[in-house]
């Protein structure tokens, strides 16, 4: 008997359910690096030299446990370049009597495998993907009893669950279930922002690095000062160092921006995190542990947990309800190409050119950076959300359809039509200003309404708000935006229309087949 485990490069994890309960003897596990998946999309360089070296260093921590590994690289002149064609090598050279895999992370992977059995005439046992907290049909449970997906009362769900965070009476640590009354402060001088831990690469990173510069070299990115864990140890040592030196001031600053500060007190924990190397609640535990301990206050701990075990979880539940549908979701009905600054950084708007900055030279930029400044723009210009998703699947190194697509459709976009976010996430300049120290710096000025030297998110977001009045007019969060509106007199508001239209003419758009 072999069994054949193919092991997908975003689930590196020891603890994999295929891997479970099965003596190393039986079976081939079988990694690949295919041409298919680094190119679907363009990735970033940054992204594929990560998933190739940490499944580099998984295969052979797998070799040392017993495993027998068949390692598929990307130089392998036989390679047929896909996961299908790739399995259909491994059955020939091993003749095994079953497959067995974890379901996969994205829609479009998991049409592969649905077609396996058929195609290889053999059992294949698509098992669980245990690691996540909450399982696809406990979501589909959970959603289906219920008309609004509201993330607050699932992350309850999910503290009652882990029991993370509850008192003896099983009520929630502290008496509140969020403390984001005492968070989201704007940064202020003289904060002393902690340094990320970084990994010097090893002499396997550095191969996959002059490889992934040879053979990507026209994908967006630098590689430059590449550090991002690739183990699972390496991994437990950031996590630990994010712990003690940002997670005490996570939740305060979580929503600030700094200009040239890339990682301000965010963990930089979702590379590891979604390719396996880490697990949530592991993540979850130790931040809930260091506020036991008394070394980090509740509003920090209870921030955190939340985006692991609230909003990760989340999408992913949410990912695979509304799939396949949401991918092409479009209820704004925008349908400007994207912007060429996007790839290329170059704008007068400091926000949007540093946030490119990063992305370029880090493939990450943080939360904020990423919903109210290059979500929202995006938005607030109409451009295409198919583009926009394009782009995030493509730059940044902890991007997987799964938790990419409900982040940018349904929460930055709202282009699922508000199933996600009762309310648009749109902003002006002030927003950007109160949150950060860009536009003090910045060639626009951001007390300016309208006009050329005027911030051109000022004049976006009104236009934006007056194009889709009919949707949101009726929205109960934004009638006090509307009221606004009403006041304002009829000539302003045509200089914010006039304004934002001449704005609008001046965007490039990027070249055509810039994603895939
Ligand atoms: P921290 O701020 O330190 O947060 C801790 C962890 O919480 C993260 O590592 C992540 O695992 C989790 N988390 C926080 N917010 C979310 C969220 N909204 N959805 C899912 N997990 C969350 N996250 C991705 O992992 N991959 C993506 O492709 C991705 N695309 C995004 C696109 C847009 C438009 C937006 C608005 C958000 C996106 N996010 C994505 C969510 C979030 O921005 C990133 O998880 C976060 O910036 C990662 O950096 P960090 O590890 O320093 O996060
Ligand atoms: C993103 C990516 C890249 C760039 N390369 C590979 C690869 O060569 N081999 C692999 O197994 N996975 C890769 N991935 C991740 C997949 O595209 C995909 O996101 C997951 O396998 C879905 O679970
Ligand atoms: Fe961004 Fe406007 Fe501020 Fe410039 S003035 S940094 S464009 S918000």
């Amino acid at each position: 008997m072999t069994i054949l485990i193919p092991v997908l490069g975003d689930q590196l994890s020891h603890e994999l359910a295929s891997l479970r309960d099965i003596r190393p003897s039986d079976a081939v596990v079988l990694l690949m690096e295919v041409r298919d998946e680094a190119t679907y999309v363009r990735h970033h360089k940054r992204k594929i030299a990560l998933i190739f070296s940490a499944m580099r260093h998984f295969a052979e921590e797998l070799r040392v446990k017993g495993w027998h590994v068949d390692y598929i690289s990307i130089d392998d002149a036989d390679s047929s370049g896909s996961f299908t064609g790739e399995v259909q090598r491994a059955v020939d050279r091993h003749r095994p009597t079953s497959i067995r895999i974890v379901e996969p992370g994205e829609w479009r992977v998991k049409l592969m495998i649905d077609g396996w059995a058929k195609r290889f005439k053999l059992p294949v046992d698509v098992l669980d993907n245990d690691r996540f907290i909450c399982g696809i049909l406990e979501f589909q449970t959970w959603a289906q009893a219920r008309n609004d997906l509201v993330m607050e009362f699932f992350y309850r769900d999910m503290r009652r669950k882990t029991g993370l965070l509850m008192d003896a009476d099983g009520k929630p640590e502290g008496g509140e279930w969020n403390f984001d009354k005492d968070n989201r402060a704007p940064p202020k001088r003289g904060l002393n922002y902690p340094e990320p831990m970084y990994f010097q690469p090893d002499a396997m990173t550095q191969q996959v690095l002059a490889l992934v510069e040879d053979r990507f070299s026209g994908h967006f990115g630098s590689l430059d000062k590449f550090s991002l864990p690739v183990t699972a140890g390496q991994a437990r040592r950031a996590l630990a160092h994010f712990v003690r030196t940002a997670l005490p001031d996570f939740g305060t600053y979580q929503d600030a921006m700094v200009m040239g500060q890339d990682w301000l007190y965010h963990s930089w924990l979702s590379p590891a995190l979604n390719l396996g190397l880490l697990t949530p609640i592991e993540v979850a535990q130790a931040a809930a542990d260091a506020y036991a301990t008394g070394n980090v206050p509740l509003n920090a701990a209870e921030g955190f947990i939340r985006q692991i075990i609230g909003w990760r979880e989340y999408v992913r539940g949410y990912y695979w309800l509304e799939m396949p549908e949401v991918g092409n979701a479009n209820a704004l009905e925008a349908v400007r190409p994207l912007p060429e600054f996007y790839w290329s950084g170059e704008t007068d708007m400091l926000c949007l050119s540093d946030a490119v900055r990063n992305t370029r030279d880090n493939s990450y930029a943080h939360h904020i950076q990423r919903l109210m400044v290059l979500g929202n723009f995006a938005m607030l210009a109409g451009v295409r959300p198919q583009d926009v998703a394009d782009w995030f699947l493509v730059v940044y190194a902890d991007a997987y359809e799964w938790v990419e697509l409900p982040n940018v459709i349904g929460m930055s976009q709202h282009a699922d039509g508000g199933r996600l976010a009762t309310k648009p996430y749109a902003g002006g300049g002030a927003y950007i200003n109160r949150m950060s120290d860009y536009c003090g710096k910045c060639h626009y000025d951001v007390k300016k309404k309208t006009g050329p030297d005027a911030c051109p998110f000022n004049a976006l977001y009104w236009d934006f708000l007056a194009r889709h009045e009919r949707r949101f007019r009726r929205n109960r969060r934004m009638v006090q935006i509307y009221a606004n509106w009403d006041r304002m007199k009829p000539e302003m508001r045509d200089a914010y229309r006039a304004s934002a239209a001449i704005f609008l003419r001046t965007l490039e758009p990027a070249a055509e087949g810039w994603a895939r």
